[in-house]
């Protein structure tokens, strides 16, 4: 890596349209709330990354954060491994979850992006790999039967080969009735995926996953609360369909807690809550130690480059909270997202969306 010096942060509160919303079990996403980082070194190379916030209640508090961390950044490497580990360091006795590990992660992704640029190289190849398309699924929220039937129709016309929809209505026929409307527009080839996000007890849930199981789905995800590891291994004991979880684990140790707890048959990685790219690359070696098959959550064009060089890849996940302040999207071929070989992370604005959606 290049010797690269942070010069500044700039860091822009953006809500993004979001469309459609994105409904759950959980609660309903109206709008992507994104906090935008520039790192900008010395040596004139900026690092691009996004944070999604989940509420732009927390937007203003973490674009707080991260402007603080300036002062303890500036004049120093824009060396990934260097700057966790001096925050690390000064956020010992707070902790590094929450609002300080989403600053810290979007830290981390910008300054990969930076190196990255700086080496003239994707992200992808300077961590060892090469640039091509990584299998994904098309994600959606809670859908009726007929929304879900259209879905199908809509991904398969790009090619897609596997669709996520979410589930958790207040009856199981409910859930149901929208998996057999997905089957029957998707045939017996497609794949298809549930998410409860965290929405039943440990009783509802491995009494609906012994039904689901003869449904044919890949996976039954987050059907209890995430933070309910002996839960999640309940349902995971009982169900003959895999348990998927891991977007909630706050870097390594949550994700070492989960293994241990046999909480998952597979790891959702989500780049920010892991840990950035920094994060993702352990929990990746975790991953494959566990032999657990390791699939994204949101971030998408990041994400590929990570699965491209994660030994137990399984699938991205296409849900692309950023396209509208993107200065390219993620591109979508065949079902699978190409990465650029261009520099960098895939992530740059389009300073005119960016500047229409500004929120403070
Ligand atoms: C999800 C939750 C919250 C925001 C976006 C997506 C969901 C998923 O759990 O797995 O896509
Ligand atoms: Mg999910």
């Amino acid at each position: 890596m290049q010797q690269l010096t942070v010069h500044s942060l700039q860091i822009r509160p953006v809500a993004v349209p979001l469309d459609p919303p994105m409904i759950t079990a959980s609660g309903e996403i109206t709008e992507s709330p994104l906090v935008l980082i520039d790192l900008r070194t010395e040596e004139g190379v900026t690092g691009h990354a996004y944070l999604f916030c989940y509420t732009a209640l927390v937007m203003p508090a973490i674009a707080n954060v991260l402007r603080s961390i300036e002062g303890l950044v500036k004049g120093g490497p824009a060396a990934p491994q260097v700057l966790d580990r001096l925050l690390r360091g000064r956020f010992r006795l707070l902790g590094v979850q929450g609002l300080v590990g989403m600053a810290m992660a979007g830290l981390d992704m910008a300054a990969w992006d930076a190196q990255a640029r700086a080496a003239g190289v994707p992200l992808v190849r300077l961590l060892g790999g090469v640039p091509g398309a990584v299998r994904a699924y098309d994600s959606h929220g809670m859908l009726s039967p007929d929304q879900a039937a259209a879905a199908v129709d809509a991904g398969r016309a790009r090619g897609f080969t596997a669709i996520k929809v979410k589930i958790g209505h207040p009856s199981l026929a409910d859930d149901l009735a929208v998996i057999r409307a997905t089957r029957q527009a998707a045939g017996p080839q497609m794949a298809i995926m549930v998410d409860y996000n965290q929405s039943l007890t440990v009783p509802e849930a491995v009494r609906r996953a012994a039904v689901l199981d003869e449904e044919g789905v890949t996976w039954i995800e987050e059907p209890v609360p995430a933070e309910d590891l002996i839960g999640h291994a309940k349902v995971a004991a009982a169900a003959r369909t895999p348990v998927q979880t891991g977007e909630n684990w706050w870097g390594l140790p949550d994700m070492e807690k989960a293994v241990a707890a046999r909480a998952s048959d597979l790891a959702m990685l989500d780049v920010m809550k892991i840990g950035g790219v920094t994060g993702w690359l352990k929990a990746a070696g975790l991953a494959e130690a566990a032999g657990l098959p390791v699939s994204s959550h949101i971030w998408p064009e990041v994400s590929a480059h990570l699965l491209a060089v994660t030994p137990t890849a399984h699938f991205l996940e296409y849900l692309d909270t950023a396209a509208p302040i993107l200065e390219q999207p993620a591109l979508v071929e065949d079902g699978c997202l190409v990465i650029r070989d261009e520099p960098g992370s895939g992530v740059a604005w389009n300073e005119e969306a960016v500047s229409r959606y500004a929120a403070g």
